[in-house]
């Protein structure tokens, strides 16, 4: 209902009456108005006339299901949304409801995150209103050793989405943050329910800094479009986006179950290939140069004395020669 009077709403660029809406969605006009109550709370500005109607001014830059629905153009991939205004963790969210037997593509969003979770039990800061803090439901038929793979493609189709809609050069620190200016803009955390050669469901959370204006102190590596860009994005076309670009890969990926098939795309977005990095591992670091991706999503280096080794996401972690990312200084 609240979808219906916000089409009625766009579609008219003057006022429309509380009697049209009534009388075209076969309601009561009390029911219209409290749903114009219920959509003012929310951040809509429409203004009123007691002779001509409602006339719709401003439209917040919310992610709620009636302004993402419109403009969806994937088949799967956020066709049933569930919003929050403040949940602790949209992945612990998502999970309770693929374990209660959502649907694959099902979409959990929230304004903000009170408990947003990195990776190894790390926080993720996730204020009100500036990012897009969202998991999907997955449930692929792969082996659960293939998550990770997955993880690859979640960046990929995230980091062509930001550069679809702003425009900004970013680009992925393997295996998947994605960074602007050397510093992290959008981090992804794949959470999964398996036996041992089956998957149950995925989830697929993925953490971008959209209009943050700043960070705490202790994420000096922290960047957001509008710290780059002086300028609000609109959080709903970056999710659309990356729900249609994200919806074709995955399609090619888990019909052929081989990360391959992305490894193009993959390997133009990577701003780890051709540099000299950190190598961090749990006894130590050293420096290796980045020779290549390989065809399953790994990093391929030959360190110092000229060894060449496979290095694989989740044992350790890759950080700039200077600092978290390294592009605009070599
Ligand atoms: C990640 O972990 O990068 C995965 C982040 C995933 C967040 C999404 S939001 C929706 C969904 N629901 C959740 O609860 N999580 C997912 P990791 O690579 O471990 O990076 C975490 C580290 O990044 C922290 O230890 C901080 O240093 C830093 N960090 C925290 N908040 C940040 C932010 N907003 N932007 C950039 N860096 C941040």
């Amino acid at each position: 209902m609240k979808g219906k009077v916000l089409e009625l709403l766009k579609q008219q660029p003057d006022y429309i009456s509380g009697e049209e809406m009534s009388r075209q969605l076969g309601v009561t006009r009390a029911s219209i108005w409290k749903v114009i109550t219920k959509l003012k709370q929310e951040g809509y500005e429409i203004i009123s006339s007691t002779k001509k109607g409602y006339k719709l001014i401003d439209i917040p830059n919310s992610v709620t299901p009636e302004e993402i629905l419109p403009k969806l153009s994937s088949n799967i991939m956020g066709k049933v949304i569930h919003y929050e205004e403040s949940v602790l963790s949209t992945n612990e969210v998502a999970k309770t409801l693929a374990r209660e037997g959502a649907k694959e593509g099902t979409l959990v969003i929230a304004e903000q995150q009170t408990k947003g979770k990195g990776r190894l039990g790390r926080l993720w800061e996730s204020p009100k209103g500036d990012g897009i803090w969202m998991s999907l439901v997955l449930r692929p038929k792969l082996l659960p050793q293939q998550v990770s793979q997955l993880t690859l493609v979640g960046g990929l189709a995230m980091c062509e989405a930001i550069k679809e809609v702003t425009g900004l050069e970013c680009g992925i620190k393997w295996p998947n943050d994605i960074v602007v200016k050397g510093k992290k803009i959008c981090g992804i955390l794949t959470e999964m329910s398996a036996e041992i050669e089956q998957i149950n469901y995925v989830i697929l959370g993925v953490g971008v800094n959209v209009n943050t204006k700043s960070f705490s102190e202790d994420l000096p590596y922290a960047t957001s479009l509008w710290t780059i860009a002086h300028k609000e994005y609109s959080r709903v076309e970056i999710i659309t986006s990356f729900l249609r670009k994200f919806e074709s890969y995955y399609n090619k990926y888990t019909a052929k179950k081989e990360f391959s098939v992305c490894l193009e795309n993959y390997k133009n977005q990577c701003v780890t290939l051709n540099k000299k990095v950190n190598i961090h591992t749990s006894s130590g670091s050293y420096i290796a140069y980045v020779k290549d991706v390989t065809k399953s999503g790994e990093l391929l280096i030959e360190k110092e004395n000229g060894e060449e080794e496979i290095v694989f996401a989740g044992e350790v972690s890759v950080r700039g020669i200077y600092g978290y990312s390294d592009e605009e200084k070599e």
